[in-house]
């Protein structure tokens, strides 16, 4: 068991993970719990809560790329093998951290560092590793929105997968901005998105996935390698890799709605077992007490 407990936020751009983290932050301050904020994401620039850890006081993007001539993408990889070539920057001041705290870990959006390059991976194991021993959970954001194109939501399903793939930790999966969907998908839709429904690839005529292709192919048209029935069996293939780990389900996010980050918060704080490293806050018998008068 770890001596320190935290959670990082990732998932591709504009999927709400600096929003989840502020409501997370204000629910915990709600709770009388303490967290430890690291924001991560070298281009960030507005917080509702100031970062604790900020890794713009060590790189910023955007010096990165004036001085060093980089586009965005290069420019956040160096700054990321900038931070692991300086990392007392980040583990002096957790060492510091004690296991009451939920350290929240807010990271950039760009998808290839989950999936590419193994900056984020070797990052996570001298946090989870060594004598900072983090136990630590990957939150994975994808918005909910995606939803209403079924092709992208399960390419998002898929990054979701390889970032769980590559990092090896606990991990859940989150559909965020639910309040953006809610009555605009049937109750028993939703919930075969939310357990990743493989079938729902294969009877999709309005995603375009398939019949698309079928009608050009039917009309003779040969834009493509592939027919109709070529691309019905790609995704097929698809969804049983996605269905053989069945690994892949979901947790609904409204960041606005309290109840809906308590939810997602006690799924991260099973994940990492918080609760079972808390020392108890009154001697043993003095709860025991109470308990017995509320029973009375
Ligand atoms: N309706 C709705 N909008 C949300 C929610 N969460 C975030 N947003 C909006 O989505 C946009 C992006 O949110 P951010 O929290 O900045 O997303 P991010 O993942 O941190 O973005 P990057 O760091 O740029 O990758 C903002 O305009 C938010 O206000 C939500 O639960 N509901
Ligand atoms: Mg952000």
């Amino acid at each position: 068991m770890g001596s320190r407990y935290g959670t990082i936020i990732m998932g591709p751009a504009g999927a709400g993970k600096t929003t989840f983290c502020s409501s997370l932050i204000q629910h915990l301050k709600n709770n009388r719990r303490s967290c430890f904020y690291v924001n991560l994401d070298p281009a960030a620039e507005e917080f509702a809560f100031e970062p604790d850890v900020d890794i713009k006081d060590l790189i910023t993007l955007e010096d990165v790329m004036e001085e060093l001539h980089l586009g965005p993408n290069g420019g956040l990889i160096y700054c990321f093998e900038f931070l692991m070539e300086n990392l007392d920057f980040l583990t002096d001041p957790l060492e510091e951290v004690s296991d009451e705290y939920l350290i929240i870990i807010d990271m950039p959006g760009q998808i290839e560092l989950y999936s590419h390059v193994p900056v984020v991976p070797n990052l996570l194991k001298a946090l989870t590793r060594g004598s900072l021993n983090i136990s630590m959970c990957a939150a994975y954001l994808l918005e909910s929105t995606f939803i209403v194109d079924r092709a992208k939501f399960f390419s998002g399903t898929l990054s979701a997968m390889s970032a769980m793939l590559m990092l090896e930790l606990p991990h859940v999966n989150i559909l965020s901005k639910m309040d953006l969907v809610k009555g605009q998908v049937a109750r028993r839709d939703l919930k075969r998105f939310i357990e990743a429904d493989i079938g729902l690839l294969q009877d999709a005529p309005e995603s375009g996935l398939m019949y698309d292709h079928k009608e050009k192919f039917d009309a003779g048209i040969q834009e493509d390698v592939t027919d109709g029935r070529d691309f019905a069996n790609l995704n097929r293939a698809v969804g049983h890799l996605i269905d053989e780990f069945s690994l892949v389900s979901f947790l609904k996010l409204d960041a606005q709605d309290e109840d809906s980050i308590g939810a997602v918060l006690s799924y991260i704080d099973d994940a990492i077992q918080f609760h079972e490293a808390q020392e108890p806050k009154e001697p043993n018998d003095a709860v025991e007490e109470t308990e017995m008068d509320g029973m009375g």
